[in-house]
């Protein structure tokens, strides 16, 4: 029997399908837990299921020990994991590819109808008690038939979410490191452009690349003030990525200039804190990431994370391992 830690409260599926063949400790409180108690509740861990909340770098895994084998992050992105010492130190690193597609684009596609139609900011009049009446001009938004939307990291999630906006009459471009697959390509009529000209053309720009520090495929900071003076006065931007993709500071200069015309944001640079100045913005939607949040979603996530673990405790390849590139 091996030693499996889950540093979070996850779905019971996944706890029982760990303890079918191990001994399985779990973090049961209602917030992550701390750094420090992390570091000394994974001591003499086999296999650690990890959360987004998790860091894990070089004092991670030496505070496990170096019969750690394999770290399996439950959720797609990786960025709060550092491969690169997992390999040093012979550890697999896994991730949760595929079962969050729909559910994340299904997010993305939300934010693009809240943003673009008002949604957020009618539900907050209304609410607010303030009088409101029906009338030809009352808040008047975006239609999206006919626009464009351009997706940046034409993966599983961009594809899924250009889905969504063909199925809305928009058209489709998309930047980003590789080619999309091709048969998505053909069935979206997806056309593949530079970043700067997808920025010109886009009504809607929707964020879908993994958070890349350092490199030539570094996105930190992809949308600056920059890349946000390229977009149109009318364009949105929506971001169900990681928030350090965009300078939220170059976002909120860029909304009070005008330079765009609103954001849609899941995601934030220091979660859970938001820039202040978006909080009071009429023009933004913002949600406490929230992307994959459904029962089934984070249920199978949590199974792929657990299956991936075992595989690697049974001395078998697990199904989704990452590496560096
Ligand atoms: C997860 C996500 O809920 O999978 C991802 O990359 O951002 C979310 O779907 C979160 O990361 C859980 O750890």
């Amino acid at each position: 029997m091996a030693r499996v830690v889950v540093t979070n409260r996850i779905p019971t599926e996944a706890v029982d399908l760990l303890r079918t063949e191990h001994d399985v400790w779990t973090w049961d409180g209602d917030e992550p837990m701390d750094r420090a108690t992390a570091l000394q509740r994974i001591e003499g861990a086999d296999a650690i299921l990890t959360l987004l909340t998790d860091t894990v770098d070089d004092a991670f895994l030496a505070a496990a020990g170096p019969q750690l084998k394999v770290v399996a992050n439950v959720a797609v992105g990786y960025n709060n994991v550092d491969v690169e010492a997992c390999e040093r130190r012979g550890i697999v690193a896994t991730n949760t590819p595929g079962v969050l597609t729909d559910t994340t684009a299904d997010t993305a596609f939300g934010l693009v109808l809240m943003v673009t139609r008002r949604f957020g900011e009618a539900e907050r009049l209304v609410r607010s008690g303030r009088p409101w009446a029906w009338g030809m001009e009352f808040m008047l938004g975006t239609g999206l038939q006919g626009k464009t939307i351009g997706i940046v990291g034409p993966g599983a999630i961009g594809i899924a979410t250009a889905r969504r906006a063909r199925a809305f009459g928009m058209d489709v471009v998309y930047s980003g490191r590789s080619p999309m697959e091709p048969a998505a390509e053909t069935e979206l009529g997806a056309r593949r452009v530079c970043f700067d000209e997808l920025l010109a053309t886009a009504d809607v720009v929707s964020l879908h690349c993994p958070l890349v520090l350092h490199g030539p495929d570094a996105t930190h900071h992809l949308v600056d003030a920059a890349a946000l003076a390229k977009m149109k006065p009318t364009a949105y931007l929506v971001n169900s990525a990681r928030g350090p993709v965009v300078d939220e500071a170059a976002l909120v200069a860029a909304l009070e200039a005008g330079t765009i015309a609103g954001a849609g944001l899941d995601v934030f640079e220091e979660e859970p804190t938001i820039h202040p100045g978006l909080l009071d913005r009429e023009d933004v939607v913002l949600l406490p990431h929230l992307g994959s949040a459904t029962v089934e979603t984070r249920t199978a996530m949590s199974v792929l994370a657990a299956q991936n673990a075992l595989a690697v405790l049974a001395g078998r390849a697990p199904e989704n391992p990452v590496t560096r590139d």
